[in-house]
């Protein structure tokens, strides 16, 4: 039946009506609108209180946070983006997770330079000043460190979307194709790769092709909107649209040309997963298809009893956009499509949303991306088949919460 606009009124006051059931709307009855509160009574800061802006006091508990035993020590660490408190598609700068191998290195912009050497006409060394006078661009683009979800390869086993999924970003940066530096230093016939090198201590390096490097690289300098942060490679930083997070050099300092890669610790030893054969997969660069449910989630319970509820989660791709996401309320069994909303850029993450009426019974929540290759995103089993139980990176299996009547929700698997 086609909604005429009668029904579509009637409708919308029965869902009003089923949020003052829910517990809105009793304003003349609550103290917390009826009597004056201390704000309403006193001036409130001036300008420039706060000349770098803060968010509220109220959300100070919305932070990066990290898993003490996951690593030997908090300068080789890393922390996670709280996922569930976020919304629509953009990480705040000063919620993207970390990751560093010899701690977050400050470099003052004055003395950085990017140097271009190897199998080039020209080498060359640009200062900050002679960067600043090519074009540039403004992409958003997720980083995902390959290692996400690494933690449950063989199981479900931390309590939080945070934990299990918060080793992405997602930001827009500007920044100048790599490419014109490269023409500006002139790529030698036999050049087919390119190193990236960091200027932290660790000086941590990845081999690129060439392909790639041409295609959509940035040297970016801005994160949304503002410099770098330092824990995000300031002054410089390499993005590598849709590969995993380890290739995009932080404090990038250097590019060198070569005729073959130079099978570093990051691309031998480490990004790479040994199969349940002895043979390992490499070069494993573009970052498949995930998704997952941030609310309700187990650091974001239901706590509204039966009713109107509202579902959310993110889904990104390496290989382009993310044009559906399904969602299930009962591990599998019927899947629903979930509502999209923000914008649908490729490499980007996805906003998507499901509002359905809980009936306060225990629920079984997935969701299932599928990108705009045409690839769908596989249960954790159908990737154990696949790569065997050795692996960490790479694990972009689908994610369930086991919400209880109570809703309070945990990290379960069913696949
Ligand atoms: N120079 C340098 N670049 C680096 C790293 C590093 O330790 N040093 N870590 C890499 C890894 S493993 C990841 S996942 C991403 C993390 O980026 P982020 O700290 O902005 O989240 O940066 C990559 N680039
Ligand atoms: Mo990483």
């Amino acid at each position: 039946m086609k909604p005429t606009r009668r029904s579509f009124l009637r409708g919308a006051a029965a869902a009003s009506v089923g949020a003052a059931a829910g517990g809105a709307a009793r304003a003349s009855s609550d103290p917390a609108f009826a009597e004056i509160q201390p704000w309403m009574q006193e001036l409130g800061d001036p300008v420039d209180a706060a000349p770098y802006g803060m968010p509220s006091e109220f959300e100070a508990h919305v932070q990066r946070k990290t898993v003490y035993w996951l690593t030997a020590d908090p300068i080789s660490s890393i922390n996670f983006t709280p996922l569930h408190e976020l919304d629509g598609i953009i990480t705040p700068n000063g919620l993207c997770f970390e990751r560093h191998h010899s701690g977050a290195a400050h470099v003052d912009p004055a003395l950085h330079r990017l140097m271009i050497n190897g199998l080039v006409d020209r080498e060359l060394v640009f200062t900050m000043e002679d960067l600043m006078r090519f074009p540039r661009e403004n992409h958003v683009y997720f980083l995902e460190c390959a290692a996400n979800s690494g933690m449950e390869w063989r199981g479900s086993q931390l309590n939080g979307c945070q934990f299990t999924h918060g080793m992405i970003h997602n930001v827009m940066y500007t920044g100048i194709p790599l490419r014109l530096l490269l023409a500006e230093a002139g790529i030698q016939t036999a050049g087919k790769w390119l190193l990236a090198e960091g200027a932290d201590a660790a000086g941590m390096t990845r081999s690129i092709p060439m392909e790639k490097a041409l295609d959509d690289c940035l040297v970016a300098f801005k994160m949304n909107g503002e410099a770098l942060r330092v824990e995000q490679g300031y002054p410089l930083r390499l993005v590598v649209p849709g590969w995993e997070g380890n290739m995009w050099v932080k404090w990038l300092r250097r590019l060198e040309v070569g005729d073959e890669p130079w099978h570093h610790r990051e691309e031998t030893s480490k990004y790479t997963d040994l199969l349940a054969d002895g043979k390992a997969r490499r070069f494993t660069w573009e970052m498949d298809a995930k998704s997952v449910i941030t609310n309700p989630s187990p650091q974001a319970p239901l706590t509204h009893g039966a009713g109107p509820t509202v579902l959310s989660g993110l889904a990104w791709s390496g290989r382009g956009t993310i044009p559906r996401v399904d969602v299930t309320l009962d591990g599998g069994k019927n899947w629903h499509q979930a509502r999209m909303s923000g914008p649908s850029l490729s490499k980007s993450m996805h906003r998507f949303y499901f509002e359905f009426d809980w009936n306060g019974q225990p629920l079984l929540l997935q969701s299932r991306a599928h990108d705009s290759t045409g690839y769908v995103q596989p249960t954790k089993n159908a990737l154990r088949e696949l790569r065997g139980t050795n692996s960490i990176y790479h694990n972009n299996g689908i994610q369930t919460w086991h919400v209880k009547k109570t809703g309070e929700a945990e990290n379960v698997e069913v696949s």
